[in-house]
């Protein structure tokens, strides 16, 4: 397989490929090439769910491409920790310097004592869990539990359905009754916006279970803006009433699932009355929301991402997952739920990874980052190889990781697209590829899709893809032979079902169902007994107040406000932060603001004992008192004193799954300058 042909002309022309970042979309993209440059960037139509159009922050994609933050060239460190100053390397002498190092901790105090950190950076198949994985599984190096995002929702999903497939995008068309729970597809998934407007052009009630008045939740029939973290107590209420007014799928419940007893024991303590005054909202709201859910149908609960980063995260997931199957919202088109797709074609990582299975060394939460850094011993952490992942800006408990960061006994390898928060700190520097100057392999999480992603132009500067850096280190440490990244593309092709066969041909292949399976017609629980686990003992065991234990809110008279950080449209995570121009604003209510004499853009802190962040205030009615907003994936440099809400995140986790809890965030807010 060589590269794209088009690359050679010099001409002008237009290359097919699909985005790959961490979004559920996975849009097909059109990219107009011109003397090797990128002039263009704009939807295809080979993905039918995202149509032809895409979101801004790609379309404007080249200023990260050609910007003055993107890393070029590979780089040594000179001056002091974080100064930032560094020497331009050859590839050789980077990759020498990390294997020499590598080499020389394995040899003293063991090869655990080097971390691997990766995310979000591309979800693609080839980028991670790939030659990645072969060199860190074959070294030895500690494992990282990639716990940031998902771990609560995806750990109920898989305990209760087995990951089974939810209802997808172009499904919403059905309903009669949605529910957008936790979740702002106006900026973290667009594609299902006018999905969601057409149903409800087509009569769908539009319910939305959101802190923040969306600009969905303002178009809808209902808002209800919990207290964040109070989604379970709500669910189980939502439970309770099914169950005790005679409204539960006995039929469905005896014939598919296991665990109902239990689970309505669980609820049984949950009165609508009660659930309302923890969740801070009026009874009569979650009184409507009961009877519409049990009397609608097809009914759909999208749940999202935003009820899982709280202590309460994981059993709030399988509350709101088990409602379909008690109230017998399954077997129709439009009817079931909604979360992620990224297991429907079935595809693991294990396929190409059997030749090099997972030792069994140390195993590193990923949030607990910075204690990682600051307090494990035996062995400590000596090693540090970020990529994928933007740590210092978006894992809990900043000043800690900024802390163990600066440690000069740390060797940290930051291999990166542009010059990152996390890079000023490296004493390595690898430049990366970014999607229009490598190939992958893109599945979507909302869609069900899979599409070929492949270079529109040569990369710049001595840029590398993963595939290929990973798999040339692997080499000098004995690890394999080197691999071309097409070898490393054909041989996970190779290992990929056979429902996506056609990939490398066509660029896109054919989704099973159509992409629009129905849930109990098409798809069933993928769990041993191929039943609901409405009550699954593992999850019982683990959570610390058992499984559907509410855990209270941890405001006190010190710091009773609620921090969240949802995700914004400008930025994916902290991916194209540097493009961010203003300083970013604190969102709080008018009523918040007035108590404490606040005005529209005066200066603030932000503030509980983990730290302090400084910014202009935005008064916004759109959010609940009580509850602040500070934008997800901001960089450092867009406050005015280098943090960001992370600063004020404790590294504690979900009650299932090991999940960060970014909105159990407590802080006082005050203005700057008065103490
Ligand atoms: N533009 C853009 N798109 C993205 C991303 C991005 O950063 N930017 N990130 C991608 C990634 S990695 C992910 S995981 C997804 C996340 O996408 P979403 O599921 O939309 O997650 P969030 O934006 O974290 O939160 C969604 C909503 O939950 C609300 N919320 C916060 N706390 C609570 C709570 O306790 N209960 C309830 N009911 N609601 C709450 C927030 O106000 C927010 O409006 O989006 C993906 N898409
Ligand atoms: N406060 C707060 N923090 C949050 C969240 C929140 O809700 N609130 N949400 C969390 C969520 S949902 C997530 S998913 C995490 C994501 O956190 P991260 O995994 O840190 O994701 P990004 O910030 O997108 O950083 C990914 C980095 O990978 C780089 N990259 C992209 N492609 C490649 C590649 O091919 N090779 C290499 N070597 N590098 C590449 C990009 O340039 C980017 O800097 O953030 C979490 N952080
Ligand atoms: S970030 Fe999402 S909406 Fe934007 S182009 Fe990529 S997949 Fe499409
Ligand atoms: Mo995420």
């Amino acid at each position: 397989m060589t590269r794209t042909p088009e690359l050679k002309a010099w001409g002008r022309s237009t290359i097919r490929t699909a985005c790959p970042l961490d979004c559920p979309d996975s849009c097909t993209l059109e990219v107009t090439v011109e003397k090797g440059r990128v002039v263009k960037i704009d939807g295809g139509d080979a993905n039918p769910a995202t149509r032809d159009y895409i979101c801004g922050k790609v379309r404007n994609f080249g200023e990260r491409v050609y910007g003055e933050d993107r890393l070029l060239y590979p780089a040594v460190r000179k001056g002091l920790k974080g100064q930032g100053v560094f020497t331009r390397v050859t590839w050789n002498e980077a990759l020498e310097t990390i294997a020499g190092r590598m080499i020389a901790i394995r040899d003293t105090e063991g090869a655990d004592a080097i971390l691997p950190f990766s995310y979000g950076g591309s979800n693609g198949l080839l980028s991670q869990d790939t030659n990645d994985a072969r060199l860190f599984r074959g070294f030895g190096t500690s494992r990282l539990a990639r716990t940031v995002c998902a771990a609560p929702t995806g750990a109920a999903n898989q305990a209760l359905y087995g990951k089974m497939a939810g209802v997808t995008y172009a499904d919403y068309v059905h309903a009669k009754l949605i529910v957008l729970w936790g979740v702002n597809p106006s900026a973290s998934g667009i594609h299902l916006v006018p999905f969601v407007r057409e149903a409800q052009k087509n009569g769908a009630t539009l319910v939305v279970i959101d802190p923040r008045a969306t600009a969905l939740a303002r178009l809808s029939d209902l808002h209800i803006a919990p207290r964040p973290g109070t989604d379970l107590p709500i669910a189980l209420a939502l439970h309770r009433h099914v169950f005790e007014n005679g409204l539960a799928d006995e039929r469905f419940l005896a014939q598919h699932t296991r665990g109902a007893g239990d689970l309505r024991r669980r609820a049984s303590e949950w009165t609508i009355p009660r659930a309302a005054e923890i969740a801070g909202v009026d009874p009569a709201a979650i009184e409507r929301l009961a009877s519409l859910y049990a009397a609608s149908s097809p009914a759909l609960i999208r749940c999202g991402w935003g009820i899982e980063r709280n202590r309460n995260g994981g059993s709030a997931a399988a509350a709101i997952l088990a409602l379909p199957a008690v109230a017998g919202k399954f077997g129709v088109r439009g009817g079931g739920f909604s979360m992620s797709n990224s297991a429907s074609w079935g595809i693991k990582a294990a396929a190409w990874m059997d030749e090099t299975p997972e030792p069994a060394t140390r195993l590193v939460n990923m949030n607990h980052l910075g204690r990682a850094l600051t307090e494990y011993t035996d062995p400590p952490v000596r090693m540090l190889f970020v990529y994928n992942c933007n740590p210092l800006a978006t894992m809990p408990d900043q000043n800690r990781v900024l802390e163990g960061l600066t440690r000069e006994d740390l060797f940290t390898v930051v291999y990166e697209q542009v010059f990152t928060d996390t890079t000023r700190y490296a004493d390595v520097l690898l430049p990366a590829t970014t999607f229009l100057e490598n190939y992958d392999i893109a599945k979507g999480y909302g869609p069900i899709s899979l599409q070929l992603v492949q270079p529109a132009i040569e990369a710049e500067g001595e840029a590398r893809p993963n595939a290929e850096v990973f798999s040339q280190l692997a080499a000098r440490l004995g690890l394999g032979g080197a691999e071309e990244e097409t070898d490393t593309l054909l041989r996970i092709a190779s290992k990929l079902p056979e429902s996506a066969a056609g990939l490398l041909e066509t660029g896109i292949a054919t989704p099973p169902f159509g992409g629009a399976p129905v849930q109990f017609v098409d798809v069933f629980p993928l769990t041993p007994d191929g039943k609901v686990d409405l009550f699954p003992e593992a999850l019982d065991t683990s959570a610390p107040a058992g499984l559907y234990g509410y855990q209270p809110d941890p405001a006190t008279p010190q710091y009773p406000l609620a921090l969240i950080s949802p995700a914004s449209e400008k930025t994916i995570s902290s991916t194209l932060g540097e493009l961010r121009a203003r300083p970013a604003a604190l969102h709080m209510h008018p009523a918040d603001a007035a108590a404490r004499g606040l005005s529209q853009d005066d200066p603030v802190r932000v503030f509980n004992d983990l730290g302090e962040v400084q910014c202009p205030v935005g008064i916004d009615r759109n959010i609940r008192p009580g509850t602040v907003s500070l934008a997800k994936g901001l960089w450092r440099k867009s406050t005015y004193n280098n943090t960001t809400s992370n600063a004020l995140v404790p590294d504690t986790l979900t009650d299932l799954g090991g999940g960060a809890c970014f909105n159990d965030a407590r802080v006082e807010v005050a203005l700057l300058g008065r103490h």
